[in-house]
Order: structure tokens, then sequence, then C-alpha cells
């Protein structure tokens, strides 16, 4: 059987014909989808760090780490290489196969930029796959992080186009765009998604989806975070979404996106172990593990290992690229091998 074609055409009308199926046959269109290209009990797992903590110059209505509102949070400088890669072996021992380093700024200078690719290189020579989120990046800076040999750039169009101005005024929708394309012109893997719960419509939803599946090339993997509510910051007392709503824009996101891997992102300490159980029917085969997203809390990874259990899931040990990277090498080395004579196996 021929796997569903990717498509780039979307309309937001039959992305809400989607939305508005009856769940059921939301669920299994969306599981039929995810069993063409990817093995449904394994999931993908990143680890996060925030290596520089709040200070941002950006007004997002949903982040603890703008300088605008008042979070109680801490704040910290870059942090050290060494503890950069102390926390990432730490994830790594723990079975992260991707390891993602996200910083408080509007956009990094150059010279953050510098510490930053060391902090790549390292993670990368522990043998895992290295991700970023820094905000806004250059054209230059977007290949200066190819040169240091980064795998993902994380940058989310956070909502639809029409919403957008409700929670954000410090940067524009359009301005993500260009990241994202500056990233995807240096062949950087993309990481976009967004956040669901601010207060905005299924229609909004589906026009955030219809961006995402409607760039030239889909993300390869796709963050749908649930809002966080902090106190302080303007979107905290926003009346809670419907779980189910939340399971329904998954369904769609793998529906749309076939082949990009559909992130249950940040919200999971406030949601049940069954609507996860239903995000992952839907066609979620990605989340953070370990008890810290940036700032906020995601549950212990004994709680993670404890509910894969339950559900008869197993960790991705092998990444798509790191299985890619290794059948490169293995051509490399039978290639070598006939060139020395030898015969390949
Ligand atoms: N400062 C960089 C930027 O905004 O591009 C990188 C870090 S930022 C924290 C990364 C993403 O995390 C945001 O775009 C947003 O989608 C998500 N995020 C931040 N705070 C959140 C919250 N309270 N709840 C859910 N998602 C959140
Ligand atoms: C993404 O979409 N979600 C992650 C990651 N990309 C960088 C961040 C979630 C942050 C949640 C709030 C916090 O911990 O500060
Ligand atoms: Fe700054 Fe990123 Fe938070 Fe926006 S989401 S305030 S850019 S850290």
């Amino acid at each position: 059987m021929n796997a569903t074609p990717l498509r780039h055409d979307w309309s937001r009308q039959e992305i809400e014909y989607l939305l508005n199926l009856p769940f059921n046959d939301l669920l299994y269109r969306a599981q039929s989808v995810h069993r063409e290209r990817f093995d449904p009990n394994r999931i993908q797992v990143s680890t996060l760090l925030s290596i520089k903590t709040g200070a941002c110059a950006e007004d997002c209505g949903y982040c603890s780490q703008s300088a605008k509102y008042n979070t109680e949070l801490e704040r910290e400088k870059l942090l050290p290489l060494e503890q950069v890669l102390q926390a990432a072996q730490a994830a790594k021992e723990k079975g992260a196969t991707r390891f993602c380093m996200g910083a408080a700024w509007r956009n990094p200078t150059d010279s953050n930029l510098t510490r930053v690719v060391e902090m790549i290189q390292g993670v990368h020579d522990l043998g895992m796959e290295t991700c970023v989120t820094l905000g806004m990046l250059t054209a230059a800076q977007a290949e200066r992080l190819k040169t240091a040999g980064l795998d993902y750039y994380n940058h989310n169009l956070d909502t639809s186009p029409e919403f957008y101005g409700n929670v954000i005024s410090t940067r524009t929708f359009q301005d993500r765009l260009e990241t994202l394309a500056h990233v995807r012109s240096q062949g950087i893997n993309v990481c976009s998604g967004g956040i669901l719960g601010m207060g905005e419509s299924r229609r909004d939803r589906a026009s955030m989806l219809a961006e995402l599946a409607n760039l030239p090339q889909h993300p390869e993997s796709v963050p749908i975070n649930m809002l966080v509510q902090v106190e302080g910051t303007p979107l905290y007392g926003t009346a809670a979404l419907d779980p189910l709503e939340f399971v329904r824009t998954i369904a769609v996101a793998r529906i749309l996106m076939p082949q990009s891997y559909v992130r249950l992102s940040a919200g999971r300490t406030q949601m049940s172990d069954e609507t996860q159980a239903l995000c992952f029917l839907a066609g979620a085969n990605s989340m953070f593990y370990g008890d810290r997203l940036l700032t906020t809390d995601n549950p212990e990874a004994d709680q993670d290992i404890e509910l894969f259990r339950r559900l008869g899931l197993d960790f991705e040990e092998t990444s798509e690229l790191q299985a890619t990277a290794a059948r490169c090498s293995d051509r490399q080395r039978s290639g070598e091998a006939e060139a020395a004579g030898g015969a390949p196996g």
C-alpha cells in the first residue's frame, strides 16, 4: 500500500472539516496515516535545558521569561559549557536521543553564537542529536549553526496569523517565517509548532496548522504545546482548553504532516495519563522527557517510564537521523573496504 502523499495546499476549510469530524473517525484516520510511516509503539524523546534564563526583551504573553512581566523567575546568564555537557550526558544516560538547548533571547548576538556553537559541538560529540532554540536568526547565523553541525532548530509559529497580535507585539508572524526560511535554506531540520489553550478558536487552530503544513517543506518536528499558565503573565487565568480538543489538534497535525514527528510538548504535567494516551493514539510520536522543560515542570522520568509500561510504548533509541547517518557511514566504510581490495559484505 502506498503511503498517503505529502500535500502543501491545504485550505483552512478542509482543516476545519477534519477538526470537526466525529472523534472516532478522526482518530481512526490519524492512526491509519501514522501507521503508514511509523512504528506506532515507538516515541522519540528529547530533553530540554534552559541555557540562558529570563530577562527576555520580547513580550510573548504566555512566557515566564519575558522581562515585561513579574513572574518571580530567577534569571540566569548563559551557562558554562561544562554544565551544559554534564546535563546532556545525564539526559543520554536516561535514554534521550536528542538534547535541546533553549535561550531567552529575542535573537542571539554573534558572540552568543560562538558560545552556543561550542555547546552544539560538545553535545554532538556525546553522540546525541542537537537542537537549539535561540529566537530569530539571520541567514549568516543559520549558516554558522549549520557549519557547527546543528541537527534541528526550534522556532514556533505559536498560533494563527489572525490571533498572533493578541499574544505577541514585539515581533511579527512574518519575522518567524523568515527565520524558518533561513534555517531551511541551510539544510538544518526544522522544528516548528505552536501553543494551544491561549484563548484561540478552532478556526485559529486550523489556520496555524495550515501555515505549518503549507510551508514549502513540512517541519521534521511539530511540537504541539498546551499552554502552561504562569502567574504574572497576561495569559494566566485563560479558560482551560478541553483536552479532547487538544487531542483533535494532534490528530489533524498527524494527518496533514504524515512524515513529521508530532511532539506532545509542554503541558503534560497538567494532563491525565488518559489524555496523553489519546495523544499517542492520535499520532503523537515524540515528547520531552526529564523533570524540567525550560522554566516549568515536566513529569518525572519514572512517571513517564511507568506510563510507557502501561501503554506498551518504547523509546525510539535510534532516531531516523542517526539511522541515516549510520547507513551513510556503513556505505562509506564498505566503499573504503572495496577500494582497499576487501570484499564488501
Ligand atoms: N526565546 C526563543 C523563542 O521564543 O523563539 C526560544 C525559547 S521559547 C521559550 C520556545 C517556545 O516555547 C515558544 O515559542 C513557545 O511556543 C513555547 N513556550 C514558552 N512558554 C510556554 C508556555 N508557558 N506554555 C507553553 N509553551 C510555551
Ligand atoms: C517547544 O515547542 N516547547 C518547548 C521547546 N519547544 C523549546 C518549550 C516549552 C516551554 C514551556 C514553558 C517553560 O518551561 O518555560
Ligand atoms: Fe523571550 Fe522566547 Fe519567552 Fe518570547 S518565548 S518572551 S522570545 S524567551
